[in-house]
């Protein structure tokens, strides 16, 4: 799962930056629109696209990749969005009985769970993790011991949020598949360029998929107005699928006033770009394992979120799918060690939440 850690892993960008068609100047910052594919043409197995896919995860790219047109999933997507503010809305105690610490509160709710590079607890964002797929990977007690994020069950607020569990099934399920058709590509792609492609064969059957259904508080409510939602990190699976945020205003749906606001994404050549796609597509973002199994041809980019800042009552919702290989499949590292998924990330999560017991193991 990726963990939006609050300390980012930053690598030194090697490439310049590629102004072109894509990027335009909104207030102080640069608005880059993500590399588009429309869902029809993606189901054809047939279409090349090599260029998308080297302009969107490629070494100059955004490391983002969106999808539109995907039939069902405008309504979905509004469905969920809604949800996750009814269920930030939820009394303190009703919440309390969703978190799961045992998972390192990757299942069910976290709120002010994570650490920030201050030191202090995150208490802008919630999250609320569950499995998109399977609601209990395994029944085997030491698979579930050690792989505690991945193979403990989903919890979900039956009697308080009903349709919470089959709207976030739905829609997970949804940018899972899109999210597959999308790998195919990459794999086509990876084998002309003559790599290694696994990509699909590593996703398909994976029991380690997570969705997390995020709401961002008011600005105003950490004391001190915050520039950031969501702190600078990388993703550490293969593939997360992302809905287009839903902005509110005591609790009914608005525009956000603040164009600056949103998801930014830091280049390889160290510029730092809002990117940008549109209300009705799912947008996919590389992840460092796939960036390790293509061999740097796909790149995972840091990206962070900015706060509403005109505005301190603007809340925020989105969803993000982490399309994730199984726990046992192994990642080779960049100094040629072999990590299994799991063990990876077991040991990022423990530095995240502060109980770190032994260094982390680095890809
Ligand atoms: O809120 C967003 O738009 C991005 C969230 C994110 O990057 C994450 O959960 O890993
Ligand atoms: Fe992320």
């Amino acid at each position: 799962m990726a963990v939006a850690a609050p300390i980012g892993h930053h690598r030194s960008f090697l490439c310049a930056p590629q102004p072109g068609r894509l990027v335009r100047k909104i207030g102080n910052s640069m608005r880059h629109n993500v590399v588009t594919i429309d869902f029809s043409e993606l189901q054809n197995e047939a279409v090349n696209f090599s260029e998308e896919l080297e302009a969107g995860f490629g070494a100059q790219g955004l490391g983002i990749i969106a999808v539109s047109n995907v039939p069902g999933f405008t309504e979905m997507r509004s469905n969920l969005l809604n949800l996750a503010q009814s269920l930030s809305s939820l009394p303190e105690n009703v919440l309390k009985e969703l978190e799961d610490p045992a998972s390192r509160f990757s299942f069910g709710w976290s709120h002010g769970k994570e650490f920030l590079e201050s030191g202090q607890p995150d208490e802008l964002k919630a999250s609320f993790y569950a499995n998109p797929i399977v609601d209990r990977p395994t029944d085997d007690p030491a698979l579930i011991e050690r792989y505690p994020s991945y193979c403990r069950a989903n919890l979900w607020p039956g009697k308080e949020l009903p349709d919470l569990e089959s709207s976030f099934k739905k829609l997970g399920s949804l940018i899972v598949k899109v999210g597959l058709q999308l790998a195919a590509h990459c794999d086509k792609h990876v084998s002309r360029k003559g790599g290694d492609a696994r990509l699909t064969d590593m996703l398909k059957n994976s029991l380690c998929h997570k969705g997390r259904l995020l709401h961002y508080y008011p600005s105003k409510c950490s004391g001190t107005k915050s520039s950031s939602w969501c702190g600078w990190h990388v993703d550490h699976g293969s593939l997360t699928g992302l809905t287009c945020a839903m902005y509110t205003r005591e609790g009914r749906e608005i525009d956000c006033p603040d164009s600056e606001a949103g998801l930014y994404v830091r280049t390889r050549s160290g510029a730092i770009v809002k990117a940008t796609f549109g209300k009705d597509d799912i947008a996919y973002q590389v992840g460092e394992a796939t960036e390790l199994m293509s061999n740097g041809a796909f790149h995972a980019t840091p990206h962070c979120v900015r706060t509403a800042q005109d505005d301190p009552l603007v809340e925020r919702n989105t969803f993000a799918v982490f399309m994730q290989p199984h726990w046992d499949e192994e990642l080779v590292s960049r100094d040629r060690k072999t990590v299994s998924f799991g063990d990876f990330s077991e040991s990022l999560l423990s530095t995240y939440y502060g109980t770190a017991s032994s260094s982390r193991v680095t890809l």
